[in-house]
């Protein structure tokens, strides 16, 4: 048996009805989106989503915008292989070490898609009346072009594709317990967003593994986004 089977066995990925979805690429052009559908049964969905509501550090997000601090009714959360500390929207963050429900499916998305991963973004949207603007995933602390794979637990939700210069849109519905991958130029050529859905009154969960480049790893402390690890009897720098 593969090992991709046993663990699709495992954390009850429905192995067979995603592989019939996922050559299809969602974009016109200029990059690559697969959307797997379904690929964990629901029982499995709703062990992950009561899990991650539980265990994960949930907190506000704070972004600095037109030079004020702002604080996102959505909540997020960070974790990744290392105590990486890095910069984003004006905001110092710092990755937690994997859950066992992380590493679990972590190992499932990297057997399915052959891509790696060293870190996850997560996202809690109380209702539908959070979202996230336009943005592309495209920080320069992430290797290029690396994937992207998404993760969905909870409400369904839209999700739109943007490109930046036709102004071409394409739309996926991300269900429970369903796999988008973003990859290639994706991101250079697309912005993505997930819109308020009003009538929405579920939570959503939104996992995005992503890769932190490894060069970035060496870059030292006085204009990086990503740093080492800082030693625990450490603080971080100052914000700026
Ligand atoms: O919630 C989602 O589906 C998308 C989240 C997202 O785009 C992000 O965290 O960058
Ligand atoms: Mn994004």
């Amino acid at each position: 048996m593969s090992q991709s089977k046993i663990i699709s066995e495992q954390i009850g990925f429905d192995l067979e009805n995603s592989e019939m979805r996922i050559n299809k690429n969602l974009l016109p052009q200029d990059g690559t989106v697969h959307y797997f559908g379904k690929v964990l049964d629901h029982d499995s969905a709703n062990y992950y989503f009561n899990q991650l509501l539980q265990t994960i550090e949930w907190q506000h997000d704070c972004a600095v915008i037109f030079g004020k601090m702002i604080v996102t009714k959505r909540k997020v959360a960070w974790y990744g292989e290392q105590d990486f500390s890095y910069r984003y929207s004006g905001t110092e963050k710092r990755a937690l070490p994997w859950t066992s429900e992380l590493l679990a499916l972590k190992q499932l998305i990297e057997s399915q898609t052959g891509e790696t991963f060293n870190s996850c973004l997560l996202n809690l949207y109380h209702s539908g009346e959070e979202g996230m603007a336009w943005h592309r995933d495209g920080e320069t602390d992430l290797k290029k072009n690396g994937a992207i794979a998404s993760l969905s637990f909870g409400a369904e939700r839209r999700f739109l594709f943007k490109h930046k210069n036709t102004q071409e849109k394409v739309e996926v519905l991300l269900e429970h317990g369903s796999l988008l991958v973003m990859k290639d130029c994706t991101q250079s050529f697309w912005l993505h967003r997930l819109p308020p859905m009003k009538k929405v009154k579920m939570v959503r969960i939104n996992l995005t593994f992503r890769t932190i480049a490894e060069s970035l790893f060496e870059v030292q402390h006085h204009d990086s986004r990503i740093r080492k690890p800082i030693p625990p009897n450490r603080k971080p720098n100052k914000q700026p």
